[in-house]
């Protein structure tokens, strides 16, 4: 069983099903799919509902009977440790800050965590070419960090977590107690990585945050920067699909939209 986090709130939905329709389009064997939302008095962000989990869940029962799905709303807990923290607020919403309660909900070896921007375009099972029995996750560099920030600052949208490693270091519990003090940019990204002591790095294959190559296995929408033919920050998630049309020129998940209209007649419409 390949186990796979994916956390949010209900704006990211639709990303979160377009991720799950591309793990099933590649991975064969059994995935047990771990969902955590939250929803806070301070932001106006809501959950993930019971009821739009419970449609991704008919869809992948149906789709690989073998494969579980698990969900966490873990509001309670969250609004304990960071009603009074100075990253209440992070750059993007309260819920990327979710992950970080991992250790206290999620039982197994390895666990893959997938930010919502991301899709797979190789089977997850490529994870196990990658040796973490050392370490406590493995990371892959930040497109933009390693220039700005460090050299070996990492982009924590993918993470191979080795779970007996990071529950000997504490290494999330340790991350959140940090945040509850210390603000910090890019709050949970920053502080894993000052926090993280044992990191295996793996190609960029394995967050690819720049075009799709042949051997790439999962692609990171996350926010890039185009020079020519003029200077642009762009941020297009895989839902935005004229925009991945009309801007990145990019068709790999026609399929897989068209897939997501069929099997989710209730959610959002892309556009
Ligand atoms: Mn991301």
């Amino acid at each position: 069983m390949i186990h796979v986090l994916l956390t949010g709130d209900n704006k990211i939905f639709t990303g979160i099903c377009l991720n799950v329709l591309s793990i099933l389009k590649y991975t064969k064997s059994p995935v047990h799919i771990h969902i955590m939302t939250i929803e806070v008095p301070w932001h106006p962000s809501k959950k993930i509902s019971k009821e739009n989990f419970d449609l991704l869940c008919k869809v992948v029962k149906q789709k690989s009977p073998q494969s579980l799905l698990s969900y966490y709303d873990i509001a309670d807990e969250f609004v304990k440790e960071f009603a009074d923290s100075p990253n209440k607020n992070p750059a993007y919403s309260p819920a990327s800050l979710t992950r970080l309660f991992l250790q206290r909900y999620i039982n197994c070896d390895k666990l893959i965590y997938l930010d919502a921007d991301t899709m797979c375009t190789m089977s997850l099972e490529e994870f196990n070419k990658i040796d973490i029995s050392n370490a406590e996750i493995g990371v892959c560099l930040d497109y933009m960090g390693k220039f700005w920030l460090h050299r070996d600052y990492f982009n924590s949208g993918v993470l191979y977590i080795n779970m007996k490693k990071v529950n000997e270091t504490n290494l999330f519990n340790e991350a959140i107690k940090l945040l509850k003090t210390e603000k910090l940019f890019f709050s949970d990204q920053t502080a894993l990585y000052k926090l993280s002591k044992a990191r295996v790095y793996m190609p960029m294959r394995y967050n690819e945050q720049r075009k799709i190559k042949p051997d790439t296995v999962i692609k990171h929408f996350n926010k890039g920067i185009r020079y020519l033919p003029f200077f642009k920050i762009y941020n297009i998630k895989q839902w935005e699909v004229s925009k991945v049309h009309s801007f990145f020129k990019m068709h790999d998940f026609d399929d897989i939209y068209d897939e997501y209209h069929k099997l989710f007649p209730t959610l959002p419409k892309l556009v």
